[in-house]
C-alpha cells in the first residue's frame, strides 16, 4: 500500500511540474518600482506592438481595455507601464493599453478622454471590460484583480495618500472598471466636466440611477499607490469646489444636481471629437485627439 501510495505521489508531482503556475504565484505586496532607469523598460518578446498581451496557455474570459486620460505626464506613464505590464501579465489578463492624449492647452477633460478611449479601443479589438485608470495610480497588491465584475467596480478607494481610507462613501475616482454593458447602460461619462473634479461623482450618480451598485474589494487587497504630483496647468478646479465634493456648473446650472436627468443625453451618445492620429508604441497605443473647449 505504501509503495502504491508513493508511486501515486510521484506521478502527481510529474503532472504538476508541467502546469504553468504563473497565475498561482501571485503575491502581496506588489513591489512597485518608482525609479525606472532609461535602459530598463519592461520587455516581453511575446507582446504585440501597441501594448497588447494575452495569456499563453489559456483563453481569458475578459478582454480588457485599459484607458488612461493623458497630457504631459510622460514620467508617470513610464512608471505606470513599467509596473503594470508585469502586474497584468501575472494575472493572466488579455489586455490592451490605450493612452488618450488631449491635444493643445485648453482645459483638461478627463471624462471626455475616457469616453473617447472606450470608442477607439473598440475599433481595434472586441473588448468586453474597460478599466479607466489615472496615469499615476498603481495597485500595491497583486491580488487586486484587474477585472470587471457584476457591478461597476471602484478600484482606487484605498490610496496611500489618503491613509488607505475611503474619503467619502460616494467616491468613484482614480480607477474604475465597467463591462461593456455596464458602461453602455450609464451612457459613459458626462462630457461636460472641464478642469479638475466632479466627473467621477457624476459617474457615481449614473451608476445608481441605472440601478447598479458600486463594488469595492477589501481595503488590504485594494491598497494603491498614488504618485505624488502638483496640480497640472490647465486642470484647475471646477468652479465652486467645496472640499472634495465638486459643484461644477454650466451656464450657472450645477451639473451634479442634474446628473440623473442629463445622463441619457450627455455621454457616449453625444460624444464629439476630432481624431488626430494613433501611435503604436511598444508598450501602449496612444490616440491623440482634439476635444474642443468648454461651451
Ligand atoms: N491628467 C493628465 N494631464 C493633466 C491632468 C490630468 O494626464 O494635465 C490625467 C492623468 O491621468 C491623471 C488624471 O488625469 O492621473 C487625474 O488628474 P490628477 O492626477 O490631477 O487627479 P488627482 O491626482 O486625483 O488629484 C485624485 C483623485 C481623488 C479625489 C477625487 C475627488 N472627486
Amino acid at each position: 500500500v505504501i509503495f502504491l501510495f508513493s508511486m501515486k505521489i510521484m506521478v502527481l508531482e510529474k503532472y504538476f511540474e508541467k502546469i504553468n503556475f504563473t497565475a498561482f504565484s501571485i503575491h502581496s505586496p506588489y513591489n512597485i518600482q518608482l525609479n525606472v532607469p532609461l535602459d530598463n523598460e519592461f520587455k516581453n518578446e511575446r507582446m504585440s506592438f501597441g501594448g497588447h498581451n494575452k495569456p499563453e496557455n489559456c483563453i481569458a474570459l475578459q478582454k480588457i481595455a485599459i484607458v488612461i486620460p493623458f497630457r504631459n505626464r510622460e514620467s508617470h506613464l513610464k512608471i505606470w507601464l513599467h509596473n503594470m505590464h508585469p502586474f497584468l501579465q501575472k494575472q493572466q489578463a488579455d489586455y490592451g493599453i490605450y493612452v488618450i492624449e488631449q491635444h493643445g492647452n485648453l482645459p483638461f477633460n478627463r471624462a471626455k478622454l475616457l469616453n473617447i478611449g472606450y470608442k477607439e479601443a473598440l475599433k481595434e479589438y472586441d473588448y468586453n471590460c474597460f478599466i479607466f485608470s489615472d496615469v499615476d495610480i498603481i495597485p500595491m497588491d497583486q491580488r487586486n484583480l484587474y477585472r470587471c465584475s457584476t457591478n461597476p467596480k471602484h478600484m482606487a478607494h484605498a490610496l496611500d495618500k489618503f491613509n488607505f481610507r475611503l474619503l467619502y462613501a460616494t467616491l468613484f475616482g482614480g480607477v474604475v472598471a465597467f463591462t461593456k454593458e455596464q458602461f453602455l447602460k450609464v451612457n459613459g461619462f458626462s462630457n461636460l466636466f472641464w478642469g479638475w473634479g466632479g466627473e467621477d461623482d457624476d459617474l457615481y450618480k449614473r451608476v445608481i440611477t441605472a440601478g447598479m451598485q458600486i463594488e469595492r474589494m477589501n481595503n488590504i487587497i485594494s491598497k494603491t499607490k498614488a504618485i505624488p504630483h502638483k496640480r497640472d496647468p490647465g486642470n484647475e478646479d471646477n468652479p465652486k469646489s467645496t472640499g472634495f465634493q465638486h459643484v461644477a456648473t454650466r451656464n450657472g446650472e450645477p451639473l451634479l444636481e442634474k446628473a440623473a436627468r442629463r445622463m441619457y443625453t450627455d455621454g457616449l451618445n453625444s460624444l464629439n471629437y476630432t481624431f488626430i492620429r494613433v501611435m503604436k508604441h511598444r508598450l501602449y497605443t496612444k490616440v491623440l485627439v482634439d476635444i474642443g473647449k468648454p461651451e
